[in-house]
C-alpha cells in the first residue's frame, strides 16, 4: 500500500491493466493525469490534433487488439469532441476507456468554466458513464470500468474525473488487473439442438460477424465450416473470420453482397449466425437479404438482447462463440460425419468454386480498366497486389472506399484483426483517422486505408500526428470530387436534382500531405497506380506516412445501386 495522488493512481491502474498507449489532448482539468504520465515511459501518449481522432484511435486500437483502447480529454469541449468516435465504439462493441476531465466538485452547479453533465451526455453511447465523487474511489471505479468495457458485449466506459480529486492523496493498494474477463458458456440443451439441426442440414451456411473476431473464434469458425462443408459469408466487421482465399469463403452480405451471396443466403436451409446482427446495412430491411423464412436460423451471440432483434431464430444461443464452437465441434466434427458432409456437399461446393472463379474474373476485368478518370477498382486491386497479405487495412465509409474496398470480390482480407472498419454507425473519417494506430499495434506490418475525398477532409488533422509519431501508413484517397454516396441517391431517387454533394473547390491533398511532412502524390493515369503505391510503401519503409490522391470516376457497382437506390 502506498500513498500517491489520484492522478498517479489512475496511471498506475492503466499500467497494471497493460495499457500501452493513451490518445488525447490535455487541458487544465487533466494535468494531474498528464503529470503522472510524465513519469511513466511504458505508456505512450499520442497527442492528436482533435479529440475525435483520439476516440477513433482508441476504438481502432480495440478493434486490432481486442484490448481496451484508452483516450483522455479535458472537460467540456474536449469531451464533447469525442462523441462521434465513442458512438462508433458503442455500436461496434469495442472496449474503450474514456478518461474525461471535469470541473471541481467544489464548484459543481455554479457555472464553472467548461462544466457540463458529461456523464449524462455520454450515457446513451457508453455501457457505463460515471462521475467519480470521491478520490478514494477512483481506483475501484477504474477497475470496474475495465470490467464493464471488456465483459460480455464489450463497449466504451466514461470515467468523469473532477479536477480537485485528481490532486488529492489516495492509498494505492496491491492492484489485481481485470485482464480478460470470464466467458459465458451456452446452455447444453440448446447446444445439442443446434448440433442436431446442423447435422440434418442439406444446405448449411455460416454467417460470421464481428462477434467472431471479438471472441477470437476464427480457428473454430474454420473448423466448423470445414466439418459441415458449409460456405461462410461475413459481415464487414466479421471479415478475416475466414481467409478470403479459403475454398468455403463466399463473400459478404447486405451492402457487400454479390450475386453469389444473393443466391447462397436464401437457398440455405440452416443458417448459423455467429455474432452477426443482420442490421440495416446487412438486410436493407428487406426479405431478400435475410435467411429464408423456412430456413432454420441458429443465432449465437454473447448478448441476450441481440437474440431475435432483427431475425427471430429457431434456436437462440447466448454465450462465447469460441467456447460454443469448440463444444459444437465435438458433436459434428467426427471423422465419419465430416466425410459424410464432404460427400453430400460435393456438388454444391464445386458450383461454389466455379461461381467464385466467375466473380474473380468480373472483378479482374474492372480492376484492369484503362479508363480515365481511373476506375476505383483499379486502385483497390493494385493495393492488394502491392501490400502484403498481413497488411493492416482501414476501410472508411463512402461508396467507393467501403462499397468496393470493403467487398470480397475486389479486396481480399486474409487475417483476423487486420481491419479497422465502422460498424453500423458509419461516421465519415472514423477508420481513416484510426489507421495510424495499426503501426503502433503491428510496427512490422505495412498499413493502408481507403477513404473518400469527403471523409478525408474531415480528418486531415491526423497527418501531422502520423508524421510526428512515425506511424508510416498510406491513405488511398478515392477522389471523385463528391460525397458520392449521397450524390448517388440524388441521381437515383430525386431525378438527378444534385445539390450540396459535389465539391467545386477541392484541396490539393498531395500538397497538404507534404506540408504535414508526409509523402504526397496525385495520380490521374491508370498506368501510374501501381508505381505510386510502390513509392508510398517505400516512403512508409523510411518511416514517412503517405497520401495518394487518386482521381477516380464516380463508378457504381450493380450491388450498391440495388442496395441504396431502391430502398
Ligand atoms: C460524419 C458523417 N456525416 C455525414 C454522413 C453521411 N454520408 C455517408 S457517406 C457520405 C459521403 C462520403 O463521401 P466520400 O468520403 O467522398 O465518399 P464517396 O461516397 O464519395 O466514395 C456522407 C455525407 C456520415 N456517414 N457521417
Ligand atoms: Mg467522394
Amino acid at each position: 500500500m502506498s500513498t500517491i495522488s489520484a492522478g498517479q493512481a489512475i496511471v498506475r491502474v492503466l499500467e497494471a491493466e497493460g495499457v500501452q498507449a493513451v490518445f488525447g489532448i490535455p487541458g487544465g482539468h487533466t494535468l494531474p493525469i498528464y503529470d503522472a504520465l510524465y513519469d511513466t515511459p511504458g505508456i505512450r501518449h499520442v497527442l492528436v490534433r482533435h479529440e475525435q481522432v483520439a476516440a477513433s484511435m482508441a476504438a481502432g486500437y480495440a478493434q486490432l487488439t481486442g484490448e481496451p483502447g484508452v483516450c483522455c480529454a479535458t472537460a467540456g469541449p474536449g469531451a464533447t469532441n469525442l462523441v462521434s468516435g465513442i458512438a462508433e465504439a458503442y455500436i461496434g462493441a469495442l472496449p474503450v476507456i474514456i478518461l474525461a476531465g471535469r470541473g471541481s466538485t467544489a464548484t459543481t452547479h455554479r457555472g464553472a468554466s467548461q462544466e457540463i453533465a458529461q456523464e449524462q451526455l455520454f450515457r446513451p453511447i457508453t455501457k457505463w458513464a460515471v462521475r467519480v465523487d470521491r478520490a478514494d474511489l477512483i481506483v475501484d471505479v477504474l477497475r470496474q470500468a475495465f470490467t464493464v468495457a471488456r465483459s460480455g458485449k464489450p463497449g466504451p466506459v466514461l470515467v468523469d474525473l473532477p479536477r480537485d480529486l485528481l490532486t488529492q492523496q489516495v492509498q494505492f493498494p496491491a492492484y489485481r488487473p481485470v485482464g480478460r474477463p470470464p466467458a459465458t458458456r451456452a446452455e447444453p440443451e440448446r447446444l445439442r439442438a443446434a448440433a442436431a439441426t446442423l447435422l440434418e442440414a442439406q444446405r448449411p451456411l455460416v454467417v460470421a460477424g464481428g462477434g467472431v473476431i471479438a471472441s477470437g473464434a476464427w480457428h473454430e469458425v474454420r473448423h466448423i465450416a470445414e466439418a459441415l462443408q458449409a460456405p461462410v459469408l461475413t459481415t464487414l466487421a466479421g471479415r478475416g473470420s475466414l481467409p478470403d482465399d479459403h475454398p468455403l469463403a463466399a463473400g459478404g452480405i447486405g451492402h457487400h453482397r454479390t450475386w453469389l451471396g444473393k443466391q447462397l443466403l436464401p437457398e440455405a436451409d440452416v443458417v448459423l449466425g455467429l455474432g452477426c446482427r443482420f442490421e440495416e446495412q446487412e438486410t436493407n430491411w428487406r426479405p431478400s437479404y435475410l435467411p429464408d423464412p423456412a430456413a432454420r436460423y441458429i443465432q449465437v451471440d454473447i448478448d441476450a438482447a441481440e437474440i431475435g432483434r432483427s431475425v427471430a431464430p429457431a434456436i437462440g444461443i447466448v454465450g462465447d462463440i469460441r467456447l460454443l464452437l469448440e463444444e459444437l465441434l465435438q458433436f459434428v466434427g467426427s471423422k465419419s460425419l465430416v466425410a459424410a458432409a464432404a460427400r453430400s456437399q460435393k456438388a454444391r461446393l464445386q458450383q461454389l468454386a466455379r461461381d467464385k472463379k466467375k466473380l474473380a474474373a468480373e472483378a479482374g476485368r474492372m480492376a484492369a480498366s484503362e479508363q480515365r478518370p481511373i476506375h476505383p477498382l483499379r486502385v483497390i486491386g493494385a493495393v492488394r497486389d502491392v501490400f502484403p497479405r498481413d497488411a493492416s487495412v482501414a476501410i472508411d465509409v463512402g461508396v467507393l472506399a467501403q462499397g468496393m474496398g470493403g467487398a470480397f470480390p475486389y479486396f481480399k482480407v486474409f487475417e483476423p484483426r487486420s481491419l479497422i472498419v465502422p460498424s453500423s454507425f458509419y461516421g465519415m473519417g472514423f477508420s481513416a483517422s484510426a489507421l495510424p494506430v495499426a503501426k503502433l499495434v503491428h510496427p512490422q506490418r505495412p498499413a493502408v486505408g481507403f477513404v473518400g475525398d469527403g471523409s478525408f477532409q474531415m480528418i486531415m488533422n491526423v497527418l501531422p500526428v502520423a508524421a510526428e509519431y512515425r506511424l508510416p501508413v498510406t491513405w488511398c484517397v478515392l477522389n471523385d470530387r463528391a460525397l458520392g454516396s449521397i450524390w448517388d441517391g440524388q441521381r437515383a431517387a430525386y431525378g438527378n436534382r444534385v445539390i450540396a454533394t459535389t465539391f467545386e473547390v477541392q484541396p490539393d491533398f498531395a500538397a497538404i500531405a507534404r506540408a504535414c511532412h508526409c509523402y504526397g502524390e496525385r495520380i490521374e493515369d491508370p498506368a501510374d497506380v501501381t508505381p505510386a503505391l510502390e513509392r508510398a510503401l517505400e516512403a512508409n519503409g523510411r518511416g514517412v506516412p503517405a497520401v495518394l490522391d487518386f482521381i477516380v470516376a464516380r463508378e457504381r457497382l450493380e450491388g450498391s445501386v440495388e442496395f441504396f437506390a431502391k430502398r
